[in-house]
């Protein structure tokens, strides 16, 4: 298959190809319909590194036996403010779904709340997360590490995962203000998939297993990813190892990859997310307050830059009515995958 060559499918037909594969390779139901929900979500907004290339990544883990199929996650109410979710070593998409409602209600009541999801396989965005609590009107935070993969500023051996972290504002009007990004300079999602595709990565994501700057993304892949904005990014990515690692009770980055012992599975660990609800951080002064917010957004759109996520909004209408567009190989790929026992 030509490399570029593409393949355009209905969301509809995204959502059953995904519950198929996710199905055939034995996940539980509740599970199919959770994970196949984000990577569905994952196209519709053109998020290509977390769309349906992760059932690639997910029937891998399955194989490697990695992830708990039929995992049923435990609510534990551990304090007026923190609500822990055990997933019990499934994916993490459902127990954020029965953790939400807990955190949201802890939020109203106590201004701000956090949740602690222990022991899942991450695999995806964190954007559906913080997108889903903002459009409930909460101001909202996630993080997780993932594998040791990426090099802290001015070392070159992993240490941090790609530990992304997202912000979730909510917004009068269609969509809430979101962004969501790795520490590392990429997700290492789109390093693969610049692997798959033949093309070369720029300078900047990583640097091979000598410590040279490469633009080869195997050997990246190899080497290690290199931080976002130097030690910042390196600060971030370390304050995201210590708040979604040892603060909830869960592993560090290397300490995933070191359990993975080179399956080559998605990371396992833990993810925390904060909710703030600002009816009752400001009372009556609330409305007042959020109106002075959108002085801030107007202020960046009205010199022609863009917000984050505006291009996932705008994705979201165009493949609502015409579908999206997936590489045929990657697709092929897929579809062997539902042949397989
Ligand atoms: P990007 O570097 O592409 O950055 C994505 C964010 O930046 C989005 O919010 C995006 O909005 C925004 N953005 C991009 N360009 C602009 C611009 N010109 N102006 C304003 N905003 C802009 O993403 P990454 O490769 O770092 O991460 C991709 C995904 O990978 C994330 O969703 C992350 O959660 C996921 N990930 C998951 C991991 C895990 O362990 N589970 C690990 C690492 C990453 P828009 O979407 O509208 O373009
Ligand atoms: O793309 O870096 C990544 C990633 C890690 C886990 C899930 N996505």
């Amino acid at each position: 298959t030509d490399a570029a060559e593409k393949v355009r499918l209905s969301l509809a037909a995204v959502r059953a190809l995904a519950e198929a594969v996710l199905s055939r390779h034995g996940l539980s139901e509740r599970h199919v319909k959770a994970v196949a929900e984000t990577m569905v979500a994952g196209e519709r907004d053109e998020c290509a590194s977390h769309g349906i290339y992760r059932l690639l990544v997910c029937a891998h883990t399955i194989k490697a036996g990695k992830v708990a199929l039929d995992a049923e996650p435990v609510v534990h109410d551990i304090a007026p403010a923190l609500v822990r979710v055990d997933a019990k070593g499934g994916y993490a998409q459902l127990p954020f779904q029965m953790g939400k409602p807990v955190l949201e209600e802890k939020a109203r009541n106590c201004g701000i709340a956090a949740l602690g999801i222990n022991n899942c396989v991450h695999f995806a965005a964190l954007w559906p997360e913080v997108e889903a609590l903002a459009r409930d009107g909460f101001v909202a935070f996630a993080f997780t590490p993932s594998h040791a993969w990426v090099a802290p500023a001015g070392g070159t051996r992993p240490v941090f995962g790609t530990n992304p972290l997202a912000f979730g504002w909510p917004r009068p009007g269609p969509h809430p203000y979101v962004f969501d990004f790795a520490t590392s300079a990429v997700a290492r999602g789109e390093i693969e998939l610049h692997r798959r595709a033949g093309k070369p990565i720029p300078l900047g994501w990583g640097i091979d297993a000598e410590g040279n700057p490469t633009t080869d993304a195997a050997a990246a892949l190899d080497g290690a990813m290199l931080t976002f904005g130097g030690h910042k990014g390196s600060a971030l990515a370390t304050m995201i190892e210590l708040i979604a690692g040892p603060l909830i009770g869960d592993m560090t980055s290397a300490e995933s990859i070191a359990y993975d012992d080179n399956a080559k599975a998605s990371p396992f660990g833990g993810e925390l997310i904060i909710a703030i609800d600002p009816a009752r951080f400001l009372g009556d002064k609330a409305a007042e307050h959020l109106a002075r917010a959108e002085a801030v957004f107007e202020n960046i759109v009205s010199q022609g830059a863009r917000l984050p996520s505006q291009r996932r909004y705008e994705a979201r209408e165009r493949t609502r009515v015409h579908g999206v567009e997936v590489p045929a190989k990657l697709l092929a790929d897929i579809k062997a995958l539902l042949a397989e026992k």
